[in-house]
C-alpha cells in the first residue's frame, strides 16, 4: 500500500473479496484481456484517431516502454491534464501498466491547482496537450516546473517546444517492471472539496474496477455500446459511471468529444451511432434547444445520464418528454459512492430522485447534526461506507479526522432524504461549497486566495441562484481601500493562477460580514441577502458589481 493512503480494515476487505466485489483484477490486466477477446473491435474514436483494442494496447505499450526508459515506474505520481482525446487512454493505460499513478487534473486547472497537485504529491511528470481551447499548456508547464523541483518530465501531446513529445519517447527495449497488484492504489481522483486546498483521492484497482464493472452492468453496456464522452474524461463521472472505463470493460466503443458544444456532440452521435452519453444539468437545455434546431439523427441514442449537480424537476420532465431516450439520474462522488436511477425504474422515480447505490454493501446513514439517525424519510446528512468508498484522502490526516467518522463513514456533506422505495433525493448541502453546474468550488479555497490581496480585510464566498448553472459564486468582501474595484480582485485571482470557474461571478462590497451568535460568518444570511438582491432584477449590467464570467 502506498504511504499516506488509508486501507480498508482487513475484515471488511475480506468481506468485499468474498462477496466477489474485489475480483483481483487490475486495469492493465483488463486491457490485455479485452485485447485477447475483442482485439479488432473499435475501442476509441476521436477527431484524429480510430483505434481498435489491439491498436490502443500497442500505443499504451509503446508509451509504457517510453515512460519507463525515462525512469518512470511504480508509485511515481504523474499529473495528467489532457483534453478529451484518444491519447488520454494510451497515457493512462501506460501508467497503469507501470504502476505509476495518474492524478486526473481537469482542463481548466491552472497554476494554483496544478502546482499544488505536483507539490503535494511530489509528482515526477506532467502530461499535457500543447494547446487546447485557446490555451497553451506549455506556458503553464513552464511556470509550474519553475516552482516544482521534483517535476522532472513534461510530456506533450503535439508540439513539445523545449519539453518532450509523447511521439518522441525513447525506444529503449527493456523489461517493464512487474505489473501492479489489485489492492494497490491505481490513481488519484480529485475532490471538489470544501477546504483550503484540493484533496487527492487514492483509488485502488480492486475498488474502482468494482464500481466500473457494476456500473456497466446497471447501465446494460455491451460490446454494442457506444459511449460519448462530453464532460472532461478524467472526471469521475465520465471515467467510471460507467463512463469510458465501463464501456471499455464491456468491450464497447468510446467516442471522445473534444468540445462540449452540442453541435459537435450531436454530430458525433449521428456519425458513430452513439448509444449512451453523460451530461451535467446546464447542458440539458442547451442540447434540447440544439436538437430542435438541428434535428440530428438520434435514433441510436438510448440513455442520457445527468449528474454532478441537482437536475431540476422541470428539466428532467422536458428531457424525458422531448427525447425518445431513457433518462438516468446519477448522484456520485469521486470519493466513491455512486447512485443511479435504474433503466427500468418508473418515470416518477427517474424524474424526482437521484437513484440508489450501486452495491448491496454500500452502507448509507442519514443523520442529524449529532450523527444520530433521522426518522425514515426525513432530511439529514449523508454518511457512507462501502466497497468502493475511500477511507481517507491522501496525506490529509487532520482533515480525515473530520471528513470520516470513527467507524470509517465518509461525511459526504450532502443533505438527502430516502424515499419509501429506497431512492435518495438530494435536498441540499451542508459543506461549504458552490456547485456551479457540476463544477465544485470550495469556498474556503477561494476565500484564502482573496485574503492574500492587501486591500481585503475579510471575505466570504457563497452560492447565489442562477437560472442556467443552478448556482454561481458570490464573494462578499470587506475592503480596506475603497478605490479597489471588483475587477482588480478578479485580475488578482487570475494572476494567482486560479482556475476560471473558481473566480467569483460577482463581488459585493460590504462594510462588515453578518455574523452568527457565536461569531462565525453567517453564510446563510449572506446567501439570503444575495438571493433577495437578485430577486426580480436580472443580474447583469444594472448591477455595477456584476462580473460575468467567461465560463459558458
Ligand atoms: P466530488 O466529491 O467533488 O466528486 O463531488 C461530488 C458531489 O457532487 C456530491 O457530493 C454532490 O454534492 C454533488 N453531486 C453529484 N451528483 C449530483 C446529483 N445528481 N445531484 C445533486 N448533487 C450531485
Ligand atoms: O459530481 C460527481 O463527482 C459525480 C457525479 C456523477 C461523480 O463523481 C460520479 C457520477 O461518479
Amino acid at each position: 500500500m502506498l504511504a499516506h493512503c488509508t486501507p480498508w480494515p482487513e475484515e471488511l476487505a475480506a468481506r468485499y473479496r468474498a462477496q466477489g466485489y474485489w475480483r483481483g483484477e487490475t486495469f492493465s490486466g483488463v486491457l490485455d484481456e479485452r485485447i485477447a477477446r475483442h482485439g479488432e473491435r473499435l475501442a476509441i474514436v476521436s477527431d484524429t484517431r480510430r483505434w481498435s483494442y489491439r491498436e490502443l494496447g500497442a500505443e499504451a505499450d509503446r508509451l509504457a516502454r517510453g515512460f519507463h526508459a525515462l525512469g518512470l515506474g511504480p508509485n511515481d505520481r504523474v499529473v495528467v491534464q489532457l483534453p478529451n482525446c484518444a491519447e488520454f487512454f494510451a497515457v493512462i493505460f501506460a501508467l497503469f501498466r507501470l504502476g505509476a499513478l495518474p492524478i486526473f487534473a481537469l482542463p481548466p486547472h491552472r497554476k494554483f491547482e496544478i502546482g499544488h497537485f505536483c507539490q503535494h504529491a511530489q509528482a515526477t511528470a506532467y502530461v499535457i496537450a500543447d494547446q487546447h481551447a485557446g490555451f497553451d499548456y506549455r506556458t503553464l508547464a513552464r511556470e509550474v516546473q519553475a516552482d516544482t523541483p521534483c517535476l522532472r518530465h513534461v510530456l506533450v501531446l503535439g508540439e513539445a517546444g523545449e519539453f518532450r513529445a509523447l511521439d518522441a519517447l525513447p525506444r529503449l527495449e527493456q523489461d517493464l517492471p512487474a505489473p501492479p497488484r489489485p489492492g494497490d492504489t491505481a490513481f488519484f481522483q480529485l475532490s471538489g472539496g470544501s477546504t483550503g486546498t484540493p484533496k487527492l483521492i487514492p483509488r485502488t484497482h480492486d475498488d474502482y474496477l468494482y464500481s466500473v464493472r457494476a456500473s456497466a452492468h446497471i447501465c446494460q453496456l455491451s460490446t454494442d455500446s457506444v459511449y460519448l464522452s462530453v464532460i472532461p474524461a478524467g472526471h469521475n463521472f465520465a471515467l467510471s459511471s460507467p463512463g469510458s472505463l465501463g464501456t471499455l470493460y464491456a468491450g464497447g466503443t468510446v467516442v471522445m468529444c473534444a468540445h462540449p458544444s452540442p453541435d459537435v456532440a450531436l454530430a458525433w452521435i449521428a456519425r458513430e451511432r452513439v448509444t449512451i452519453t453523460a451530461l451535467v444539468p446546464p447542458l440539458v437545455p442547451v442540447w434540447l434547444d440544439a436538437i430542435h434546431r438541428m434535428r440530428p439523427d438520434l435514433r441510436s441514442l438510448q440513455v442520457v445520464q445527468v449528474g454532478g449537480a441537482r437536475l431540476g424537476d422541470d428539466l428532467a420532465q422536458r428531457l424525458s418528454q422531448e427525447l425518445d431516450v431513457t433518462l438516468q439520474q446519477v448522484f456520485g462522488m469521486a470519493e466513491g459512492l455512486v447512485n443511479y436511477t435504474r433503466l427500468d425504474d418508473p418515470l416518477g422515480v427517474v424524474l424526482h430522485s437521484q437513484g440508489r447505490p450501486i452495491s448491496p454493501d454500500d452502507e448509507i446513514r442519514i443523520v442529524d447534526d449529532e450523527d444520530q439517525p433521522v426518522p425514515p424519510g426525513a432530511v439529514g446528512h449523508l454518511l457512507t461506507r462501502g466497497p468502493y468508498t475511500i477511507r481517507g484522502y491522501y496525506k490529509a490526516d487532520e482533515h480525515n479526522r473530520r471528513a470520516f467518522t470513527a467507524e470509517g463513514f465518509y461525511r459526504t456533506g450532502d443533505l438527502v432524504r430516502c424515499t419509501a422505495q429506497g431512492n435518495l433525493v438530494v435536498e441540499g448541502r451542508a459543506k461549504d461549497q458552490i456547485n456551479r453546474g457540476g463544477e465544485k468550488i470550495s469556498a474556503e479555497e477561494v476565500e484564502q486566495q482573496l485574503l492574500a490581496h492587501a486591500a481585503v480585510s475579510a471575505c466570504a464566498i457563497v452560492a447565489m441562484p442562477d437560472a442556467f448553472l443552478g448556482e454561481k459564486s458570490c464573494a462578499f468582501v470587506v475592503r480596506k481601500d475603497a478605490t479597489v474595484r471588483g475587477i482588480d480582485l478578479i485580475r488578482f485571482l487570475r494572476a494567482r493562477g486560479l482556475a476560471t470557474y473558481k473566480i467569483p461571478d460577482r463581488i459585493e462590497f460590504v462594510d462588515q460580514l453578518a455574523h452568527t451568535g457565536v461569531g462565525k460568518i453567517n453564510k446563510k444570511q449572506l446567501r439570503q441577502d444575495i438571493a433577495a438582491r437578485l430577486g426580480g432584477a436580472a443580474p447583469g449590467p444594472q448591477h455595477p458589481t456584476t462580473l460575468e464570467s467567461t465560463q459558458p
